[in-house]
């Protein structure tokens, strides 16, 4: 194992991966910008570098800044967590360039599933079910084009290869609106992701977002955690996330997470991912593949209970899976309700100072969150301030102990959304399970 590794993260989720170093026994190395000495986990941390100013784009994003941080801290590797640099293949290159060990997949395999063509071609080459398109770029040819859609159906989407998570895509619905979509999607694309190159798909209009957790080896094991139903979303944002996924059988779990698996084999992966498909009327279809540990991998852990985060530096450091497939159990349920600094009903950021903060607990929840008392939020981040997780033995033991722990829970000083998780706590229809990506805005009233 690692004796000491560099957090290039911030909030709760570099706190997550303190704890598992801390579990592991590995020295931390929290490198912070100025605005976030007082992060819990730089205060946890056995050391700590000032890698930069407030914004982004010179601390978290500062590539040389980072890999100085290991260097002078003498570590040996670097966990990126999510966002950031998390799935940025020139950074991952660098870090081994420099000789540390990037806490991830090979730069090639981010670089490819940084391209969504390319990543759709290799999971149509692994039989993985994709959602039927051109699975290539898309010519200039007007003609070809509108042949191609036609032979799709409409509604068709137009993506950009170098887009994902909802950046970057355009739904047409008619002929006569293809070819200015095609040209209005690459220009965006162009200016956007310095890629001009789109694809074409069918657009399902009412899927829901079910996405398969994978651990691979560097020994070509691989192995898939089940499944998280993620449709709760506004704005591209997951609001809620769950795990097993509502009404999802025990035969697709088994058929689309080995194929996921053996994917993971197919291409050399290496660490955890996650295989995001579209579901509709009872068929899955893959749309991207994620390099990264996700911001909803509790629910996965609480269900399986495995750590996902402490297997990422075990793989790193050069050990095989700590477990089979076959000692995979998915148990109850859990769902993740995310804590955002927040207007409930505007969704505007609310940064500002804790004034008091109330932890909830009891059977089966927990917490993943950095604030504390008299933590200051600051406002050149994510809002996300935390994640409430609730496992029970069936999902409606889940969703009492969420509602238990939302009204338990204090946060004073700011806005949050914890009016908004209550709500959704409470709808019959969530409660029913099952619902589609568009039920959330739909329900909030913002659905054009
Ligand atoms: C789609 C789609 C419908 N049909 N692709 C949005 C995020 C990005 N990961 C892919 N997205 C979508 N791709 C086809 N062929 C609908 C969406 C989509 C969506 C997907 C997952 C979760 C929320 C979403 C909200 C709007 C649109």
């Amino acid at each position: 194992m690692f004796d000491k590794i560099v957090i290039a993260n911030r909030g709760e989720i570099a706190l997550r991966v303190l704890r598992a170093c801390r579990e592991l026994g590995v020295k931390v190395v929290a490198v912070h910008s100025e605005a976030d000495r007082d992060l819990k986990h730089v205060r946890l941390a056995d050391e700590s570098v000032c890698i930069g100013p407030a914004n982004s784009a010179d601390s978290y994003l500062n590539i040389p800044a980072i890999i100085s941080a290991a260097e002078v801290t003498d570590a040996q590797a670097i966990h990126p967590g999510y966002g950031f640099l998390s799935e940025n293949a020139d950074f991952a290159e660098k870090v081994e360039q420099s000789g540390f060990v990037f806490i991830g997949p090979k730069a090639d395999t981010i670089r490819m599933m940084g391209d969504k063509i390319s990543a759709k071609n290799a999971m149509i080459a692994s039989g993985i079910p994709c959602v039927p398109g051109n699975n290539d770029p898309l010519s200039d040819d007007a003609e070809k084009n509108l042949k191609l859609a036609r032979e799709i159906g409409y509604p068709v989407i137009i993506k950009a290869a170098g887009g994902g998570g909802g950046r970057g895509m355009r739904t047409v619905h008619t002929e006569a609106a293809l070819i200015n979509a095609i040209s209005m999607t690459k220009a965006e694309a162009g200016s956007a992701f310095g890629n001009a190159t789109v694809y074409m798909e069918k657009f399902l209009e009412d899927p829901r977002h079910i996405e398969f957790q994978v651990m691979a080896d560097s020994y070509g094991n691989a192995i898939h955690l089940g499944e998280r139903d993620c449709s709760m979303q506004r704005r591209h944002q997951k609001v809620v996330e769950e795990a097993p996924a509502p009404f999802i059988t025990e035969e697709q779990r088994k058929f689309i997470g080995e194929r996921c698996a053996q994917a993971c084999v197919d291409i050399g992966y290496r660490g955890a991912g996650t295989f995001e498909f579209l579901y509709e009327k009872g068929e899955f279809f893959f749309i991207e593949m994620n390099t990264r540990v996700q911001v909803e991998h509790p629910v996965t852990e609480m269900v399986t209970g495995f750590d996902i985060v402490k297997e990422q530096l075990r793989i790193a450091a050069g050990e095989k899976l700590s477990i089979t497939q076959d000692q995979v159990k998915i148990q109850g349920h859990a769902i993740e309700c995310r804590l955002n600094a927040e207007d409930p009903r505007t969704f505007m950021p609310c940064p500002g100072i804790i004034e008091q903060f109330h932890m909830p607990g009891g059977p089966g929840i927990r917490c993943e969150t950095h604030i504390y008392n008299g933590y200051k939020v600051p406002p050149y981040y994510d809002s996300m301030i935390g994640k409430l997780i609730a496992h029970g033995e069936t999902r409606a033991s889940a969703i009492a102990r969420m509602n238990t722990a939302l009204n338990e829970i204090i946060i004073d000083g700011i806005k949050t959304n914890i009016p908004l998780q209550h709500d959704i706590m409470t709808d019959s229809a969530f409660a029913a399970g099952g619902q589609n990506i568009h039920y959330l805005e739909k329900k909030l009233g913002i659905y054009k």
